[in-house]
């Protein structure tokens, strides 16, 4: 893994180290290009592929649908079969393994009992001569979650979307997950979707899920919000119907961020740095430390224990291209570059976490000391695990109950009070040449 001082590189040198590439600069890599070649039968950019399907299933709904996921998943559905049945569902769970499913269930009251904690309050205010302001908290109607397919089809991601969705009072949450070749869905994806209230669940994936949830189909409903993680297309199908539906973010591959002093115990740092790792070959870990002793046990402790994993391919390609450690003079220093990183999770594993939390801008999830480990917080402490990417933690916020709501502001004035400030709102309105305006409050007289 790569190792630097920080003193060796300029303050551009390190930001261009640490910054991640805008989301839309990153292209496919030759494996992608050629899936698609064969896919499509051309050279397409990742762009071009989502504009073609997205405009196919707005514009052909099931049809589309179905083509694009015999094309691209391999299985052949009809419109019928395109629905998760009950029975799916019920046979999942009679299959499934008693311990995972307990786990799920912990995991999801953990989950509910957090995101419970940030359900805003409608509230009103009183103001002068009996006016009433206030603000009406309103959940969205039916909401989609995206749930990607493959290895990557995680149970834990079906609660974090979920879940908070319920919390707020979703009514219809539908949920679209590609299926194997076989036309399944991995039968704890559909365990956790029962257990954290999801309503419907449709077997599609890739840009044609996200086109169908936002245009909606002769099958699948149109929804008010995506929400969820997924590969490239995904993500560009999310932003292409941005407008029509709301989203919750644009996510890249995940990132781990530990800023860590002597005290940290090597071995907890390589294990933790692996945990992303194994997620994805364009994952990034990143150490930084003002302990060059710690530094040195970390890397070849991540060398030892990469041996043992079962995706020791992936977690090894990533670190090779995406690990990093950094020798800062001290853990001030530390703490500066990780606000330039602004990663998705960042983990403190200093002696005295606490004291560096006000410090800290522009993180994810930030996990305080050496018994928080990133796992705790992608399956179960509660808080949730769908957060910004790619240094997007500097404007976007990690999925939250809101997330499912919207605001609508209330005003209710008396007679008197409209009386009382009427004078300057028609001034105002005159000012912007809106006479209209300004009638709608002088004929209600002063
Ligand atoms: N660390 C991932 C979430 C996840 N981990 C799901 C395991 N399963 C992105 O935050
Ligand atoms: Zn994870």
């Amino acid at each position: 893994m790569k190792r630097i001082h920080s003193s060796f590189l300029s303050k551009e040198e390190m930001i261009e180290l640490l910054e991640k590439p805008a989301f839309d600069k990153v292209i496919l890599g030759t494996g992608g290009r050629s899936k698609v070649k064969e896919t499509f039968g051309e050279d397409l950019s990742a762009q071009q592929v989502v504009e073609r399907i997205v405009e196919d299933v707005r514009r052909q709904g099931n049809e589309a649908v179905r083509k694009y996921t015999k094309l691209i998943d391999g299985a052949e559905l009809t419109d019928a079969m395109l629905e998760v049945t009950l029975a799916e569902i019920e046979s999942a769970i009679a299959g499934a393994d008693k311990e995972v499913l307990d786990a799920l269930e912990a995991a999801v009251a953990n989950v509910r009992r957090f995101h419970v904690e940030q359900l805003p309050k409608s509230w009103f205010t009183e103001r002068e001569q009996g006016a009433i302001l206030g603000q009406k908290c309103t959940p969205l109607d039916r909401v989609g979650i995206y749930v990607p397919g493959g290895t990557a089809a995680y149970p834990s991601s079906v609660i974090m979307n979920a879940v908070p969705a319920a919390v707020a009072g979703v009514k219809e949450i539908i949920m679209v997950v590609p299926p194997s070749r076989e036309g399944n869905v991995n039968p704890y994806v559909l365990a956790a979707a029962k257990l954290a209230g999801v309503t419907r669940i449709f077997k599609v994936g890739g840009a044609q899920a996200v086109a169908a949830l936002a245009f909606g189909t002769e099958t699948i409903p149109k929804v008010d919000k995506i929400t969820g993680p997924g590969n490239i297309f995904v993500t560009l199908a999310k932003k292409a119907v941005y407008g029509h539906v709301d989203i919750d973010m644009l996510a890249g591959p995940s990132e781990i961020l530990i800023v860590a002093d002597s005290t940290a115990d090597p071995k907890y740092v390589a294990a933790d740095m692996l945990s992303q790792a194994e997620h994805d070959v364009l994952a990034s870990s990143i150490l930084i430390t003002d302990s060059t002793e710690l530094s040195i046990k970390v890397s070849k402790e991540v060398d030892s224990q990469l041996a043992a994993l079962a995706r020791k391919d992936i977690a090894a390609q990533s670190i090779d291209d995406n690990g990093l450690i950094i020798i800062t003079k001290d853990i001030a220093e530390a703490v500066e570059l990780a606000n330039i990183s602004a990663p998705e999770h960042l983990e403190l594993l200093t002696a005295e976490p606490f004291k560096l939390l006000p410090y800290i801008r522009h993180a994810g999830a930030i996990f305080m000391g050496h018994y928080s480990p990133e796992p705790l917080g992608d399956y179960f402490a509660g808080p949730n695990h769908v957060l910004p990417t790619g240094g997007t933690a500097r404007f976007y916020s990690v999925l939250n109950v809101e997330t499912f709501m919207k605001k609508t502001s209330i005003i209710a004035y008396t007679q008197e009070a409209l009386a009382a400030v009427s004078n300057q709102i028609i001034k105002l309105a005159e000012a912007e040449g809106l006479t209209a305006h300004a009638n709608a409050v002088r004929l209600r007289g002063n």
